[in-house]
């Protein structure tokens, strides 16, 4: 990689205000701590928000307030004697050196400065509402940058103008974009860096470049995500609770009070799952999804979970039913209709659905030790033939949401599944091969890295069909 580190792309994001710019920022940067708000005036000034790979630059963006006094600043600039092209971008140097300790053109030398360092221009509009000529204004200015420059098109609202829009900006603007960075995909981000690419010629090769590592990182990331996902699970699936006992055999209150702290500890691992998914996805400052996922103490098996993965009861009450009336013969049989009803353990309370899907097998619970002299009550390791897809499906959803979750978003994570998803999750080739090898993986006397490596491929191809 021959990229002189001085020397990568920069672009500077200006507009009016209100118009998403810090959302663009924030979704081409990875970066979710970039300000955005619903207020004209969220940013206040320009700050460059670098995107790095194993602490290279590969490219940075700037965020910067919205014009203000556009009229103003280009009545100085037809104001001052005609100078010739070449040197035409002077004039704004000069404008910015003699105003800027004007309070009154803050935001305008907050946006222009970094344009005047070298940065290319990305002008972003909403194209929900209709074009007007004050924007002649802006445009009129950023071309007497003389730097090169695109627009986007961002549809904030439900209206779409765009024809009138793309009419407009043509005349100022030789590429133009549509990009919406609440809903961008990843193939849409490396889409507008090939538009990006085109902007100055010693740009195009650096933005290759970047592509090529954004795709690297992407599959790194996917690959991260199925490493996490398959060590949570083998540790859920392993996991046993022991606590020493006094008497004979467990007391109830040791019983329950072990029950709990069972499941705690599947919950945990969960909660850790989450953490080291969104921080492989750079999503560090999402703290609502553990509200969403209903996840106290016993949320994981709460009902309301169950609705998580769009459930009705009666479907859980149908599963249920076969799968008392079969005992653990297997998740085929006891699945019936065809219908993968992934959430289908996760209802009610012990002795309500839970019970009569077998929730109080859910692990086996025994008292052990009698001649080493103390008695261990020990709970786990996980029975249950459906729960192991619980964990799965949550941790595969979970994933997938995170993964594809713009970093514009401030908004909390809701994790309502649809019916569709649950069927598109795992198909039914995919359910046998994880039965068995949810059985050797929660018997540690017969898993090995073989067994791994093959749940880790089973994962990655549902993962990676969910990303698409
Ligand atoms: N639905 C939707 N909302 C958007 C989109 N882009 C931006 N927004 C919202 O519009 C509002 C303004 O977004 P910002 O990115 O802060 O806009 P800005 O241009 O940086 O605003 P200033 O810094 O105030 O000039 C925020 O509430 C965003 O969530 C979009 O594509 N779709
Ligand atoms: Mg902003």
């Amino acid at each position: 990689m021959m990229q002189n580190s001085k020397n990568y792309p920069k672009f500077a994001v200006v507009g009016h205000p209100n118009k998403g710019k810090s959302s663009i920022v924030s979704s081409l940067a990875l970066d979710d701590s970039v300000q955005i708000g619903d207020t004209p005036g969220t940013t206040q000034v320009k700050r460059g928000f670098p995107l790095k790979v194993d602490g290279k630059i590969i490219y940075e963006l700037f965020d910067t307030p919205g014009f203000q006094r556009a009229r103003r600043v280009l009545g100085w600039l037809e104001e001052q004697e005609s100078v010739p092209a070449d040197r035409r971008a002077d004039l704004l140097k000069i404008f910015i050196a003699k105003h800027r300790d004007d309070p009154r053109f803050r935001d305008e030398i907050e946006l222009l400065e970094p344009i005047m360092e070298g940065a290319g221009i990305i002008y972003v509009v909403d194209a929900s509402k209709p074009y007007g000529a004050e924007y002649e204004i802006e445009m009129e200015i950023l071309r007497r940058t003389g730097q090169p420059s695109m627009a986007i098109l961002n549809l904030i609202g439900n209206e779409d103008y765009t024809e009138q829009w793309k009419r407009a900006l043509g005349h100022y603007f030789r590429l133009v974009r549509t990009f919406n960075p609440i809903e961008a995909t990843f193939n849409n981000h490396m889409d507008l860096l090939e538009s990006m690419a085109q902007l100055k010629e010693e740009w195009t090769q650096p933005i290759k470049v970047a592509i090529d590592v954004l795709n690297g990182l992407h599959q790194q990331k996917i690959d991260q995500s199925v490493d996490t996902i398959v060590e949570s699970m083998q540790k859920s699936l392993t996991f046993v609770y022991s606590k020493d006992i006094k008497g004979e055999s467990a007391t109830k209150k040791e019983k329950s009070s072990s029950q709990t702290a069972y499941q705690q500890q599947i919950v945990n691992y969960e909660k850790e799952r989450e953490k080291n998914i969104e921080q492989i996805w750079n999503h560090r400052s999402i703290d609502k999804v553990e509200n969403a996922l209903v996840l106290d103490d016993v949320g994981l098996f709460s009902k309301e979970s169950a609705s998580i993965f769009g459930l009705s009861q009666k479907a859980l009450m149908i599963t249920g039913a076969s799968a008392g009336a079969i005992g653990g013969l297997g998740i085929d049989l006891a699945l019936g209709g065809g219908t993968f009803f992934l959430g289908s353990i996760i209802g009610g309370t012990v002795g309500g659905i839970g019970a009569m899907l077998g929730f109080n097998n859910l692990y086996e619970v025994k008292v052990m030790g009698k001649n080493i002299g103390h008695r261990q009550l020990t709970i786990g390791p996980m029975q249950n033939i459906n729960f192991p897809y619980i964990l799965l499906g949550r941790a595969l959803f979970h994933a997938s949401v995170i993964a594809k979750r713009s970093h514009a978003l401030r908004n909390s994570v809701v994790l309502e599944n649809e019916a569709s998803y649950t069927e598109q999750l795992i198909d039914s080739e995919m359910r046998k091969k994880l039965e068995k090898l949810h059985l050797k993986l929660r018997n540690k006397d017969k898993c090995n890295e073989e067994i791994i490596e093959e749940y880790r491929k089973v994962i990655l191809e549902s993962f990676s069909n969910l990303l698409k």
